[in-house]
């Protein structure tokens, strides 16, 4: 395990050098665009926790209708006895949901926040009295050192949520062989893999009517603004998401009102009128396209269930 060790690379004004180094490469770019791994500080985790909540952001509300009504599918197609590795600190939800129905030997959540790891772990254990649980604070883009405990059981490795179509393919491909490796011989994955449907239910799922995801996605240049010494005017800027029919991917972009200039760090930038900061990218796939992924990363794909309107899928794999 890599406790103890420092994930977090601050400088010597207590700004991390990756955020730094990411934003301002970012906003030099043609098409100014900040990684969405950046969203994620308290604020905009919460922000996101009530995302998952809104009438039109269906994802969460159909992956966990699979993960209720396929219970015995689960346990006759995973079986018991297995190590559960899931990628991204566990929801309090969804995690319950797939361990009770396989009967595991293990849990372990791995996160690059120990804070987070911590609370969802304390959360686990307390609901799941017998069973093991072993926090490791990672970042799962690279390959991870399981606990010694868990060496000789089988893997399951879990991926809810459809994390991986927030990453472009070659990232996607990189992170699936990653985790195989991390996982080893035997393992399967379950992933949850958004589905491809009309643009107007996905722009409404990124675009809610309350406001909450504009917020959401705003919340990155405060952040920047914030921890970067910026001064991005924000009453310039308004959210959209937009829907890229060539490659199947909802894209979330800031877009400039008017023609603005800004420092952030001591750098100067400017933006005319229309120009976007592209933040995030959320790639939809069917059942070829997400086979395909799959296949790629280096697991075959053995079984997809979807919720009964078919929009989320949950597909599972072997090594
Ligand atoms: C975390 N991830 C799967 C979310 C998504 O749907 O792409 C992040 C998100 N961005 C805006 N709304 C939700």
């Amino acid at each position: 395990p890599r406790k103890g060790i420092a994930l977090v690379n601050l400088d010597e004004d207590g700004v991390d050098r990756a955020f730094r180094a990411d934003v301002l490469q970012g906003l030099t770019e043609p098409q100014k665009a900040v990684p969405a791994r950046w969203f994620y500080d308290d604020a905009g985790s919460r922000l996101f926790e009530e995302i998952t909540q809104l009438p039109e952001y269906y994802l969460t509300r159909a992956e966990t209708e699979i993960l209720t009504g396929r219970s015995k599918a689960f346990a006759e197609l995973i079986g018991p006895g297995r190590a559960v590795v899931e990628f991204g600190s566990g929801s309090s939800v969804k995690t319950p949901l797939l361990l009770s129905a396989i009967a595991p030997a293990a849990y372990v959540p791995l996160d690059i926040s120990g804070d987070f790891l911590r609370a969802s772990a304390a959360d686990l254990a307390a609901k799941f009295p017998g069973l093991p649980v072993y926090p490791v604070e990672a970042d799962f883009m690279r390959r991870v050192e399981l606990p010694g405990e868990v060496a000789e059981l089988p893997k399951l490795g879990f991926f809810p949520g459809s994390t991986i179509g927030n990453m472009v393919a070659r990232t996607a491909v990189d992170l699936l062989r990653t985790m195989r490796e991390t996982l080893g011989e035997g393992a399967k994955l379950l992933i949850g893999v958004d589905q491809i449907k009309d643009p107007e239910v996905l722009v409404a799922a990124y675009d809610d009517a309350a406001g909450v995801t504009a917020a959401f996605n705003f919340n990155l240049v405060r952040r920047i603004n914030r921890e970067l010494d910026g001064d991005i005017p924000l009453d310039a800027l308004r959210h959209e998401a937009r829907w890229n029919d060539d490659i199947a991917r909802i894209e979330m972009h800031l877009v400039a009102t008017r023609d603005i200039a800004f420092t952030v760090s001591g750098r100067h930038f400017a933006m005319r009128a229309g120009e976007s900061i592209h933040t995030e990218n959320s790639h939809k796939f069917d059942r070829r396209t997400g086979n395909m992924l799959l296949l790629a990363g280096g697991w075959t794909p053995i079984r997809c269930w979807t919720d009964s309107e078919g929009r989320f899928a949950l597909v599972l794999a072997d090594a």
